[in-house]
């Protein structure tokens, strides 16, 4: 069993691991930055160390650090959230090496996923759609070229680390392609210190659409349903949803079994999320699987009453799962919202500072995730995100009004928000309709900030 486990995390999911623990009687360590010495993991946790400086790279990406304050406190588990070092597999393996709980999937799952051409492969073998495009590594312009006019324009170009939109350039035709590749592949080199690239079609304004896994370590695999994440911009989510307005019964009976398969083809254990784009006709694609607990699980979890933090620890500390795949039943609609420190009329901006005012809503069918509090500095080192809004109602329509209602009452002074700006996307024509993809944000950005009225 579990006794204490070290969050290798802050904000508000460091508090939310926090609470599980509290929960299931289980001791928790915060790590903190000497930027965060007043901030609430460190202060709710039963122990907190400091492991550096504010910059990330010299504190919750610093896996030595991490591990020594692990060793020192006698946690035997580390639950690293997301962000930070997650999916990092080369952390895994050193927890493992160390004797310490990593709470997610082992070190070669998260690796072999990590490579988006490897994934790719694994899930087509398995027979879950994959977008068509290239089964080999790619590393020079006239190969890719080569493939690209074999499978079709328009193409995306991804690195094979990559992931959340880095190293990925969008060719139209022969001409753009060389210039796209090599961008792209120069991208890829710098962020993730690798050239390898691999090519798909380009599908034109898809929805983003992910399933919730569950895997035990005895082999047993259940779905949660979807989340629809279409709202988004620059790769950052703005609102998630559960279910999505988009799926038919028997579509999510369909890409819920290809979900299931793409998590046994990848022997995963812990909770994870593959993701899918689907086009309007229906047709669906494996995009990547992520092996983390994710910013919207909470929609995940107000639609089957399922706390997913507890499982991941449940499933860590060696049991089999809870529910089995009859017993999960969705209920109602959950919509989330992320409220961040920005300022979306000045290009939305980050906006650090003190939080001077403070009031976050709450009552039925309303929940809060965040961390910050009334006098809290924060700080311009991390994520801008601050606090998570995830209302439920029994259908859409009541959920997005008590959403307006609720986004109404919030009062953060001190700092610029999306506040107003998230109210306006559930004012917004085509997102009532719930026909979106993910371009909406960009079709719809200036009347959304009020350019055009
Ligand atoms: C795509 C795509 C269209 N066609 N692949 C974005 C991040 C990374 N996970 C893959 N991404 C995309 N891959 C093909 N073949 C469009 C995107 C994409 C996207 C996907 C989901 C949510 C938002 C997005 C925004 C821009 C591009």
């Amino acid at each position: 069993m579990i006794k204490k486990i070290l969050i290798a995390n802050r904000g508000e999911i460091a508090v939310r691991i926090i609470r599980a623990c509290r929960e299931m009687g289980i001791a928790t360590v915060a790590v903190y930055s000497t930027a965060d010495d007043q901030a609430l993991h460190t202060k709710l946790a039963d122990e907190a160390v400091c492991i550096g400086p504010a910059p990330s790279q010299e504190s919750y990406l610093n896996m030595e650090r991490i591990l020594s304050a692990t060793m020192i406190t006698g946690a035997d588990a580390i639950h690293p959230g997301f962000g930070f070092l997650s999916e990092n597999s080369k952390f895994a393996e050193l927890c493992e090496q160390c004797g310490i709980t990593f709470i997610g999937p082992g070190s070669k799952v998260i690796a072999r996923l990590g490579n988006k051409q490897e994934a790719r492969n694994t899930m087509a073998a398995a027979k879950v759609p994959v977008i068509p495009g290239s089964k080999e590594p790619i590393y020079e312009v006239r190969t890719g070229a080569e493939i690209a006019a074999s499978i079709g324009y328009p193409v995306i170009i991804k690195a094979a680390l990559g992931g959340g939109g880095k190293g990925m350039r969008v060719a139209q035709n022969e001409e753009e392609f060389s210039r796209s590749f090599l961008t792209a592949q120069k991208e890829a080199q710098m962020a993730f210190g690798d050239q390898t690239m691999y090519i798909e079609h380009f599908i034109q304004e898809p929805r983003h659409i992910e399933f919730q896994i569950l895997a035990d370590s005895y082999g047993n695999v259940i779905h949660l349903g979807e989340r629809d994440c279409s709202v988004q911009r620059n790769h950052q989510k703005l609102i998630e949803e559960a279910p999505s307005p988009a799926l038919s019964e028997k579509l999510r009976e369909k890409m819920g079994e290809a979900a299931l398969r793409a998590a046994k083809a990848a022997h995963y254990v812990n909770a994870g999320t593959i993701e899918f784009l689907l086009e309007k006709n229906g047709n669906f694609y494996f995009m990547e699987m992520n092996t983390r607990i994710q910013v919207e699980h909470p929609v995940t979890e107000w639609v089957t009453g399922i706390d997913l933090v507890k499982e991941q620890i449940r499933i860590a500390s060696g049991q089999k799962l809870s529910y089995r795949q009859k017993d999960v039943r969705l209920s109602g609609h959950a919509i989330e919202c992320r409220i961040n420190a920005e300022n979306p009329q000045k290009n939305f901006r980050p906006s650090p500072g003190i939080v001077k005012d403070l009031y976050l809503p709450g009552g039925k069918g309303i929940r809060i995730d965040s961390a910050i509090y009334s006098g809290y500095a924060i700080p311009p080192y991390y994520d801008s995100m601050v606090a998570k809004l995830i209302v439920w109602a029994k259908n859409r329509t009541e959920a997005i009004a008590k959403m307006q209602s609720a986004l109404g009452e919030v009062i953060i002074e001190g700092i610029d928000t999306n506040v107003d700006y998230q109210y306006e996307i559930f004012n917004h024509p085509a997102y009532l309709s719930g026909e979106i993809d993910i371009e909406f944000i960009e079709k719809f950005n200036r009347e959304l900030i009020g350019e055009i009225v």
